[in-house]
């Protein structure tokens, strides 16, 4: 079967720039669309192409006629979820080929694509159900009752089978085909360090729940790690690119697996740069975990801090605290591991909490901070705690960027202070 898979183009919309004009918060993601390659592995025997729209933002309509698929599928995050239902409609009227959905969108809230345009809406992990529906499509048999896909019923209440996610779900002897974005390549850079990048998947879920966050709905809450030899050979595959992000929500979720993958990309001779998300209680709990994967080449780690207050860490009930924070950052400028930290800015800051937020990051000499606004993203349970206060409802704005609920502070103090932080912390930003 004839199968394009489309990475929607860059999308999403900025209040402080469309209201202030403020537009040093505009960011610019690249990145390869490794879901879509993913699935793609697992596809044998089909002739596939993936679309790469944050590239080429305008090629969709004449890859369809070039390519004529008979099955068209799309991945988004929530900002991209407007983008890919008119992209929906553009294949429906361009070609007619059916359209699948699938990522963390369709994984957090099904219904919303639950559209005339869209035909079938994969839900979490895809890898194997997504074989399932193209089998099914294929012999022409039911597609009613396959774990984790809706068939749409637009106008009606969507229903499906979930899926209890297992390790078979990760169907690993089928790699991802890096290949089919070989012409892409060039364009998957991280400009931090003007190098070459490449993703590799190595685990997938977490085994926390903070409340915004939406891992969670991709495994049904289960955390599950490819094979260490899988994740050597992904690597392998990626040939001469020097920097890997792993991709993981959590890469040290188990620390005996993390233990052993870092002594096999020794024993293996891998010699890259690694950027990993961890915990900082994990680093706290396991100095010498970090120290094996420093050796391996772990560059990076993105750490979620999110808050600066104890309390405000528990009202996000992210198991933490600020002591073990800071206890993670001292170890980790110890081995001389770079800092990547998230902070989450809540709509109800007022000036002295922005000034303590900048005054907690300069001093901890945090190497590259990234700040997002607070964001109830829908199928979280920030989103089920916040659902009143929340007065922009167009999912264009859930770029982590914008406030969507009313901030305490006038809302464009509230932004020229949000940019302010973000360009101070920028200015001497490393990887
Ligand atoms: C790599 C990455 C990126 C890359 C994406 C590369 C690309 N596609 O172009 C880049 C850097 C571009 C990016 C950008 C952004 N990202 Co991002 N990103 C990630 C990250 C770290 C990994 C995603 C990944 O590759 N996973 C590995 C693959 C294999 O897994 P997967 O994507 O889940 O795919 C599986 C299933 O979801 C499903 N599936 C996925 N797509 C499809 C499609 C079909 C047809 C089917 C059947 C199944 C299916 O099957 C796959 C295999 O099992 C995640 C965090 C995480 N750990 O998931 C955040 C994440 C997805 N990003 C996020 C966000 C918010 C953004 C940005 C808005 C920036 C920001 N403020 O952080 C922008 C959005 C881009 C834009 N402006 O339009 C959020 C999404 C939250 C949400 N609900 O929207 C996440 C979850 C991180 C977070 N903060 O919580 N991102």
């Amino acid at each position: 079967m004839k199968i394009l898979l489309v990475n929607p183009p860059n999308c999403g919309r900025s209040i402080p720039e469309e209201l202030f004009g403020i537009d040093s918060i505009r960011q610019i993601f690249r990145g390869e669309p490794l879901a879509l390659e993913v699935l793609a592995g697992n596809l044998p025997g089909h002739d596939i192409k993936i679309l790469d729209l944050k590239v080429e933002p305008d090629a969709l309509e004449a890859t369809l006629g070039s390519f004529r698929p008979e099955l068209v599928g799309f991945t988004a995050v929530t900002c991209e979820a407007n983008t890919v239902l008119k992209l929906a409609e553009t294949v429906k009227e361009s070609c007619g080929a059916r359209v699948v959905v699938g990522g963390i969108h369709a994984s957090c809230d099904p219904a919303f694509f639950n559209s005339r345009a869209i035909d079938f809406i994969v839900v979490g992990l895809g890898k194997e159900s997504f074989a399932e529906l193209v089998s099914s499509i294929e012999t022409g048999s039911s597609k009613n009752g396959i774990p984790g896909v809706a068939v749409t019923n637009s106008g009606g209440d969507l229903q499906f089978t979930p899926r209890t996610f297992a390790a078979s779900d990760l169907a690993e002897s089928a790699l991802p085909r890096y290949d089919l974005v070989a012409r892409y390549r060039g364009s998957y850079t991280l400009s931090a360090l003007g190098s070459r990048l490449g993703m590799v998947a190595s685990a997938f879920g977490c085994p926390y729940s903070c409340s915004f966050c939406c891992i969670s709905s991709l495994t049904e809450g289960s955390y599950l790690t490819h094979s260490v030899d899988s994740v050597v050979n992904q690597m392998k595959m990626l040939g001469d690119i020097p920097v890997i992000r792993l991709v993981d929500a959590n890469t040290f979720g188990n620390t005996k697996h993390a233990e052993h993958l870092a002594r096999a990309i020794v024993a293996a001779g891998i010699r890259k740069h690694f950027i990993a998300d961890v915990r900082s209680d994990t680093v706290v709990r396991y100095p010498e975990l970090m120290r094996q994967w420093k050796e391996a080449g772990l560059r990076s780690v993105v750490i979620g801090f999110e808050e600066i207050a104890d309390n405000d860490l528990a009202r996000l009930n992210k198991e933490n605290s600020v002591a073990v924070n800071d206890e993670a950052i001292a170890i980790l400028h110890d081995l001389g591991i770079t800092i990547v930290g998230d902070f989450i800015v809540s709509p109800d800051y007022d000036d002295a909490r922005f000034e303590l937020l900048e005054r907690y990051v300069l001093d901890r000499h945090i190497d590259l901070p990234i700040l997002t606004v607070l964001t109830p993203l829908p199928g979280t349970p920030l989103y089920a705690g916040m659902q009143e206060r929340i007065t922009i409802r167009d999912l264009d704005y859930y770029t982590l960027t914008n406030a969507v609920v009313p901030t305490l502070l006038g809302e464009k103090r509230f932004y020229q202070q949000y940019a302010r932080l973000m360009n101070s912390f920028h200015a001497k930003a490393k990887l």
